[in-house]
């Protein structure tokens, strides 16, 4: 809990600040977030990530100060883990010899580090290392302020998913305070992409597909449009989002293939429709409306299948007998919503394993 977490940084002075492979806005910002506010107590941390900083994160204060290594290969007195679910996620061997502080917002992390400091109220871990901020009495400096207006810009969708509180917007009014420039910002991490972002999405778009009801649409990648367009691997973030701007949609999976009949797989959704509850079930995690998992086999079987499942995710919610938020049982399966029933037809042309 925070007080552990402010008395470790009291007593001690080496410190390691990590966060998962792939680091997005949130694991990004928050780690050099809790960097500068190490370095504005005169204490020695470093940054170090398995992955390299993605192009539009190139531009946060201390970014360049990264270290990217396969392993914890220096000697430190803790390590700060930041949004990660397990132990595993940083990628970075001898992780599990150190003494290990685990702090994220995701009720679904299992509590891995020596300390863990979790609280599933915060938007984003930047809210968290902005409390830490208060607690530990450091007033946000310009740095600060940019890394965790950044994490939090990023993790709520730029204040538009269900996880915008109205503590966000104070934190948020705080940072503009110390010198944050919104238009910067969103400006440096949402309007910086490659050309080669553009041609992946005009490959990837031509697939989306919605069921019968319209309520739940699904779009895949394959590895053939990677290689066309040129494109690294976070080129194609975000593009879950598309069909979830569409009106009637609640419900949306990503398919994206990393490997032949492997596919990282991103699902999203809108109000009370739950779909962490079924990446769990394939060892992912998440929130409520976004979450991830990785999923194996046939692409049109598995394309199916997810889709069955966020078909039953949105029945249930839209019959008031599923997961309205007051509840962590989870959904029964029979009654209206039998498990053996086929799986829906997807409409609007037959699929191909690559279209
Ligand atoms: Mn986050």
């Amino acid at each position: 809990m925070l007080v552990q977490v402010v008395e470790l940084i009291e007593a001690k002075r080496r410190f390691a600040i990590t966060s998962h492979i792939r680091p997005d806005g949130d694991g990004l910002g928050s780690s050099l977030g809790l960097y500068w506010l190490l370095k504005a107590l005169g204490k020695e941390p470093e940054v170090i990530m398995r992955d390299p900083v993605p192009h539009s994160y190139g531009k946060l204060p201390g970014a360049e100060t990264i270290r990217v290594t396969p392993a914890v290969d220096r000697e430190y007195d803790a390590v700060f883990v930041i949004e990660c679910s397990d132990i595993t996620r940083p990628g970075l061997d001898e992780l599990d010899k150190q003494f290990v502080v685990n702090i994220d917002h995701h009720a679904t992390t299992s509590l891995f580090g020596t300390i863990n400091w979790i609280d599933s109220t915060a938007s984003a871990v930047g809210e968290m290392i902005y409390n830490l901020c208060k607690a530990i009495g450091v007033r946000p400096s310009k740095e600060i302020a940019e890394c965790v207006y950044t994490a939090l810009v990023t993790d709520t969708g730029s204040f538009h998913y269900s996880n915008t509180t109205e503590r966000t917007f104070k934190v948020a009014s705080e940072l503009l305070r110390a010198g944050v420039k919104p238009a910067k910002v969103s400006q440096a991490v949402f309007n910086n992409y490659p050309w080669s972002k553009l041609e992946l999405l005009s490959q990837v778009l031509p697939t989306a597909r919605h069921d019968e009801s319209g309520r739940v649409a699904c779009l895949r990648q394959t590895l053939a449009m990677q290689e066309r367009a040129a494109a690294s691997d976070e080129d194609s973030d975000g593009f879950v989002n598309y069909p979830m701007s569409v009106g009637e949609v609640e419900a949306c999976a990503f398919l994206k293939e990393t490997a032949p009949g492997v596919y990282r797989t991103s699902l999203r959704s809108k109000g009370d429709v739950n779909v962490a509850r079924i990446a769990e079930k394939f060892g992912g995690g998440g929130h409520r409306n976004a979450a991830g998992c990785t999923l194996t086999g046939d692409w049109d079987e598995t394309e199916r299948n997810i889709v069955a499942l966020l078909v039953e995710a949105v029945e249930n919610r839209s019959n008031g007998n599923g997961d309205n938020g007051a509840s962590d049982q989870p959904p029964t399966h029979g009654g209206n919503t039998p498990t053996g029933q086929l799986p829906p037809t997807l409409i609007r042309g037959a699929l191909n394993a690559e279209r």
